[in-house]
């Protein structure tokens, strides 16, 4: 017979609907095609796949498009399709500044110059703190649920997650009838696309609305465990706020407000709509969709907030929603499909990495689950992908930075308020960027840090009569920038200039002067907050900031408030740095400024070995008698990294003194912490102790069966730090030299690792096998003169004129 759209060739059916090892057995006729869906379809080693529908959140499948994003649960009878939007935060434009600060802070500080750290916590408690003293929370934008009606089975179940197309497929039989949906969030249409298709048979579906509930997080459960996303989500009433109409046909309209959280009223409006387009009868219901007798039904999901920017809440969500989906509307599935793989591969496609030779035939979850007990390279690989496509998938150009959870969110009052803590996590979100190809990535975080210029400004002036901007711990939608929670986690004034470092790592690897030009009086004003407020030490050791903390450990004091921690005077000695750098770059429009940066710079307080031989986390040698020796938070190793002030070449002695500490600390901490520890562990050339540590990461502790971090709870910044510490194993890019297997452990003794990037714009393929370099490739702009580091020996390397060179062989043992 010759093919017909209705009448697929055997070729296209099975591309279309491959079969697994159960649906063969239930369809004798199709039995031995396994094999060649496999080589057809699902791409095992850039696939995370299940053999069963999610049963909790954490098993379901993320899909975003930077600002759009949903949960795949792939369930046969009723789909789950769990929604994010992602300014769709609690709370509108409020002023957190506390106009107490200002009179209270000069005394805060005398307090500290003379020991009385209980008086200087409770003063800065009850004045310096934000109001409301909390920051506005992140929500969720509902879901839809999608009944499927006369279901009673699915044999051959399969739900994979193919990163190399951003798709997320279900598959499954019900007697004689094949299932398969497709599931993606476009960027190029943005929109959500679900797509049902039935082969040997129709489609009856109902398709509902669920506004969001809260996150019973930090509740216990009815088994009395705390709730960590295993156990569902209690609903609350609805929202007399909501509305679910008919809009047109084929299409449901729902609109809704955001909550107010803190005293902050809700501000934002929202809004949803869903179409569905195919061929059969597609009909709106009362608050439903209803359609019967279709083979093929596909949704487009647009959402949308009123938010414009932190001071601007007036646009129009219905508008967005309607334009959206009638654009998409307009394309056929096919269409809609390719633009989005092919927008997704322009930028996924730039890395590949390879970690032992054949993938692991497991499902995902049972993968993570024999994490430690069966050797599997290719998780590590599959890891830094993962990690790849949800940056990708919750920060891209136009969209807000991956927050504590990218973009990924059940519903309200999530953990942490799922915002920005700006005291480790945001920036750790962003580690990998660079080096994994992502650089665009970075976009948002670019413009957070603009309109923090301006909120923090208001802050620096108010609270501390300061010129320049200051941002504390953590921030939200709305850019707040003062303190909150309490002096022992927020009075930290170092966030906004930890923040820059992403922006100068931008320009170092990807060096452009009109992007030189953008941050430079983002830099200048975080400078200029510590010109103005830096004070000289009591004991004449240096520069300090005060009052600060070391994120978010108690000293020996019993308090976390102190002048000086070591992480305060590494972060502004790098800010300085980087401005003076920038300032030379731009070609010196501010003398007096730059000379001043270099004044204060030489004169802050250095870096302190202590009794134990460790780093010293504060100014004073308080670190072993802290309470918490074992603490999360390792604030003052970022000298170590990402910082590379401290490192094995240059400061020797410092680098052991960090190995010290890190050994007290111990290996084992939450998802994010731990990722940190192997990122250290690399950079300290460690490759043993950081794949020990990438074991505890990777195993079902810190990572929940869908590949998301578990601090636990979920937290997405461990995916992103695990990466960049997987990345720092391979290749390193600081103190002017690419380093080539720097932490290479024996569990890899080959792979490859091409389109990785390093700092000067230079881009490079790594290939080694028996733990030793086989060859290396790099690109950049021709001429470049690139230094590589293999073992002890460096070589110098210039691009020729197309920009390329290739290194074959073992750098190391070169004569
Ligand atoms: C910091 C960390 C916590 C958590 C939170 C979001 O406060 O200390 O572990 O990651 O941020």
């Amino acid at each position: 017979m010759k093919p017909t759209a209705s009448h697929p060739s055997r070729r296209a059916f099975l591309r279309r609907f491959p079969v697994s090892a159960g649906l063969a057995l239930a369809f004798p006729g199709l039995a031995g095609a396994t094999a060649v869906a496999r080589a057809q379809g699902d791409r095992e080693d850039l696939s995370l796949w299940y053999d069963k529908p999610a049963g909790a959140w954490v098993e379901a499948l993320p899909v975003g498009n930077g600002r759009l994003g949903a949960m795949v649960f792939g369930r046969a009878a009723q789909e789950r399709l769990q929604l994010n939007e992602d300014m769709l935060f609690a709370g509108g434009p409020y002023d957190p500044n506390n106009p107490a600060a200002m009179a209270a802070l000069p005394k805060v500080r005398a307090l500290l110059d003379a020991g009385n750290y209980a008086e200087a916590t409770a003063l800065a408690s009850s004045a310096l703190m934000a109001r409301p003293i909390k920051q506005m929370p992140y929500g969720a934008a509902g879901d839809l649920l999608i009944d499927v009606d006369g279901l009673s089975g699915a044999a051959g179940y399969r739900r994979t997650l193919d990163l190399d197309t951003a798709i997320a497929t279900t598959r499954f039989a019900n007697g004689r009838v094949r299932h398969l949906r497709e599931a993606f969030a476009s960027a190029p249409d943005d929109v959500i696309v679900l797509r049902f298709e039935a082969a040997g048979g129709t489609l009856d579906l109902g398709i509902g609305y669920r506004h969001p509930g809260r996150v019973k997080y930090g509740e216990k459960t009815p088994n009395g465990v705390p709730w960590d996303h295993r156990e569902g989500l209690a609903l609350d009433t609805r929202p007399a706020t909501l509305s679910i109409k008919p809009d047109g046909a084929g299409a449901l309209l729902i609109e809704g407000r955001n909550e107010a959280a803190e005293g902050i009223p809700g501000a934002l409006r929202y809004a949803v709509r869903v179409l569905a387009v195919g061929d059969g009868a597609i009909a709106v219901e009362g608050e439903r969709l209803r359609v019967r007798g279709g083979t093929n039904v596909t949704l487009l999901v647009a959402a949308a907030t009123s938010y414009v920017s932190f001071v601007d809440v007036d646009g129009d969500p219905v508008a967005a929603v309607r334009a959206r989906t009638a654009a998409a509307r307009g394309k056929p599935y096919a269409r809609l499909k390719a633009d989005h793989v092919r927008g997704h591969q322009a930028l996924f496609r730039r890395l590949s990495i390879r970690l032992g030779a054949a993938p692991v035939a497991r499902a995902t979850d049972a993968r993570i689950a024999a994490v430690g007990t069966a050797e599997d390279p290719g998780l590590a690989a599959l890891y830094v992908q993962y990690a790849r496509y949800l940056l990708m998938s919750s920060s891209r150009p136009g969209s807000q930075p991956a927050n504590l959870q990218g973009l990924w969110n059940e519903g309200t009052n999530p953990p942490w308020g799922s915002k920005y803590t700006i005291n480790i996590n945001t920036q750790m979100n962003y580690w990998p960027a660079e080096a994994a190809n992502l650089g665009e990535c970075t976009e948002p975080l670019l413009r957070m840090v603009e309109d923090l210029a301006r909120t923090g400004a208001a802050t620096a002036w108010r609270m501390y009569r300061a010129r320049g901007w200051v941002a504390h711990h953590n921030t939200d939608l709305w850019r707040a920038a003062a303190p909150i929670d309490g002096p022992n986690w927020g009075m930290w004034p170092c966030g906004g200039a930890w923040l820059c470092k992403t922006l100068w790592d931008h320009y170092e690897y990807a060096p452009d002067a009109a992007f030189l030009r953008r941050i430079w009086p983002l830099l200048q004003g975080a400078a200029l907050f510590f010109v103005d407020t830096l004070v000289d030490d009591q004991g004449g050791r240096g520069l300090v900031t005060s009052p600060s903390i070391s994120p978010e450990n108690q000293h020996s004091k019993g308090f976390a408030l102190c002048a000086g921690p070591a992480m305060d005077r590494q972060i502004v000695r790098d800010l300085f740095g980087w401005t003076i750098a920038a300032h030379k770059l731009l070609g010196e429009p501010d003398a007096a400024f730059a000379a001043t940066l270099e004044d204060k710079r030489a004169r802050l307080a250095p870096d302190r070995v202590g009794a134990q031989g460790q780093l010293q986390e504060w100014l004073e040698d308080w670190d072993a008698r802290a309470p918490e020796q074992r603490h999360r938070h390792v604030s003052h190793l970022y000298g170590v990294y990402p910082s590379e002030q401290i490192n094995v070449r240059d400061t020797p002695a410092l680098a052991a003194a960090a190995r010290v500490t890190l050994d007290t600390r111990g290996d084992k901490s939450t998802g994010w912490a731990t990722a940190w520890r192997l990122a250290l562990w690399a950079r300290l050339g460690d490759g043993e102790r950081a794949h020990a540590i990438l074991l505890g990461l990777l195993g079902p502790e810190r990572t929940y069966p869908n590949m998301f971090d578990a601090h636990p709870p979920f937290q997405i910044d461990g995916n992103f730090g695990g990466t960049a510490g997987i990345l720092e194993m391979i290749v390193q890019s600081w103190g002017g030299e690419i380093r080539l297997l720097p932490a290479l452990p024996r569990a890899w003794p080959e792979g490859a690792l091409n389109g990785v990037r390093a700092r000067g714009g230079v881009e490079l393929d790594v290939t080694w096998a028996d733990g030793r370099l086989r060859a290396v490739a790099l690109r950049g702009r021709p001429g470049a003169s690139v230094r590589l580091r293999s073992g002890a020996r460096l070589v110098d390397v210039v691009l020729d004129g197309a920009g390329r060179a290739r290194l074959d062989g073992d750098l190391a043992r070169r004569a």
